[in-house]
């Protein structure tokens, strides 16, 4: 029997006002596993209510206050690592080991680095003779906080953690794709002590329950994860209110690769970075630039590599790609590569659906899938596909590989391989990306800002810049 989930709204586990769910497919077994409540504009109403009427009261505890609440949320969720990897894994398709070693103890950092973030910032004040000017920081309010499928309790945390840090209350809209783990966490942060209405979920449809809260009139602030297409719409709610928005949107990430890089280690990274998550993560190199002379030994040795890649029961320690995330999206991924045999490409490997015994024969698994050939201009090595596939095409020289790789809408992210360090700071800074990894990838400091340029965001957040983000900050002048 799919178990019923529900809104948590002011502590409580809340029904949907319609009596509506979604059904929730496993992307493991393809079998309906959760219900999901249907919520609209009234569940969201409701949990705007609940987290104004909190908000003067959690505004005006100490930043030593809230730091101790946030500290507690961390460690209940370090106490359920297991049951929250299971439910990630279940519900997501990653292998349950990537979300017991990346995904849940990400979300635990991401409390415990704002929890001691705020106890160390730091205002401003400026003599001026017979007067005194200083900066004042404040909550803004209730924020809506809006998270994609994909990595789902670690960038929604993400959000939580330095929002309810500065004294803000949330109102988070989960994806309805893979909505246990916010689920779970409801539970949590009341074992952890939060006041009950300080951070509200509401589970439901983006066109529904997320659109209902990028218009509330009385959320002043929105940060979004997802897709381009959809920033686009909450763009269109928010900017006539005039609300603080941050988007962090899709990619196209390239890795440029020299002849004067370490190649086995270019290669290792770069099959893990087109693979991991089962290339679900907006952070992954979809695109593949490679030096001419060394682009046969390349492909060879990614091709071969990518063959040893398990995919299957992601409960399997072995396994490194379990199913993507929904019928609906495999489809998508496996018409991008039709489209790719008709672009003039060449399927190096995978592109194919593997056969796997009961219950995984209903998941929605693919071989990960290597295409050369393409010419960049085609349509996929321009669109974003979110899932594995990755093209690899040759280039001359330092200007062309800048050229191609700075050739698409999106600017997320890139790699850059080459012992030359000259070479790589001059390549990195040419490259129009909000983070550039050289000779590594996927490595994170959370002090660091982090968002997309061109297409692929809006704003930055981590760091001073999520403090930033999530307070208003005002200037008062005193006559001494
Ligand atoms: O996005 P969607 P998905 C990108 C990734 C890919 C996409 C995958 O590259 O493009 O996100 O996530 C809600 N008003 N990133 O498919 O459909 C929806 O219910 C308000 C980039 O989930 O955009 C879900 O909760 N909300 C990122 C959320 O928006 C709406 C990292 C995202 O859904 C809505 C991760 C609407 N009209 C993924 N429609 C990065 N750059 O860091 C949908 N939603």
């Amino acid at each position: 029997m799919p178990k019923k989930l529900a809104n948590y709204i002011n502590g409580q586990e809340v029904a949907p006002r319609s009596g509506r769910y979604l059904e929730n497919y496993s992307p493991v077994t393809g079998e309906v596993y959760s219900l999901v409540p249907d919520s609209g504009a009234e569940d969201v109403n409701d949990a705007v209510a609940a987290a104004r009427a909190i908000f003067p009261w959690w505004s005006q505890r100490t930043p030593e206050q809230r730091s101790q609440v946030l500290l507690k949320i961390a460690e209940r969720i370090e106490e359920s690592l297991e049951d929250l990897a299971q439910a990630e894994s279940f519900d997501q398709g990653k292998p349950v080991h990537l979300a017991r070693e990346l995904e849940i103890p990400r979300a635990a950092k991401n409390f415990r680095y704002f929890a001691t973030k705020i106890l160390h910032t730091e205002e401003m004040a400026r003599p001026m003779g017979n007067y005194l000017s200083y900066t004042h920081r404040a909550p803004l309010g209730v924020a809506g906080l809006i998270s994609p499928w994909n990595l789902p309790l670690y960038l929604l945390t993400w959000k939580i953690a330095p929002a309810i840090a500065c004294g803000n209350t949330v109102v988070c809209k989960p994806s309805e794709l893979t909505p246990m783990t916010a689920y779970l966490l409801g539970e949590l942060l009341n074992e952890a002590g939060l006041p009950h209405g300080v951070v509200n979920i509401i589970f439901g449809s983006g066109a529904s329950a997320g659109a209902a809260l990028t218009a509330h009139p009385e959320v002043p602030l929105l940060s979004f994860t997802g897709g381009t297409a959809t920033g686009r719409k909450v763009l269109e709610n928010s900017i006539p209110r005039f609300k603080r928005t941050s988007l962090e949107l899709g990619g196209k990430n390239a890795a440029v690769v020299f002849a004067d890089c370490d190649l086995s280690e270019a290669v290792i990274t770069s099959v893990r970075a087109a693979f991991q998550n089962q290339g679900e993560i907006c952070l992954c190199n979809s695109r593949i630039l490679v030096e001419e002379s060394i682009y046969e030994k390349f492909v060879e040795k990614f091709v071969r590599t990518t063959g040893l890649i398990h995919v299957g029961d992601p409960t399997l320690k072995e396994t490194q790609m379990g199913p993507l995330v929904s019928r609906e999206h495999r489809e998508k991924v496996l018409s991008y590569i039709k489209l790719a045999a008709d672009e003039g490409g060449t399927i190096a490997c995978g592109g194919s659906i593997p056969e796997l015994p009961a219950p995984l024969k209903g998941g929605y698994f693919l071989n990960p899938t290597v295409i050369t050939g393409l010419t960049p201009s085609c349509r996929v090595m321009q669109e974003e596909i979110f899932g594995p596939v990755v093209s690899i095409v040759p280039f001359r020289s330092e200007e062309e590989a800048i050229e191609i790789a700075n050739g698409v809408e999106y600017g997320l992210s890139a790699s850059v391989w080459s012992r030359d360090v000259g070479r790589a700071h001059r390549v990195a800074q040419a490259l129009e990306a909000a983070t550039v990894w050289v000779n590594c990838w996927m490595v994170r400091d959370l002090a660091m800002p982090f968002g997309g340029a061109k297409h692929s965001g809006l704003g930055r957040e981590g760091g001073d810049h999520s403090i930033e983000f999530f307070t208003e900050t005002k200037t008062i002048c005193l006559q001494v």
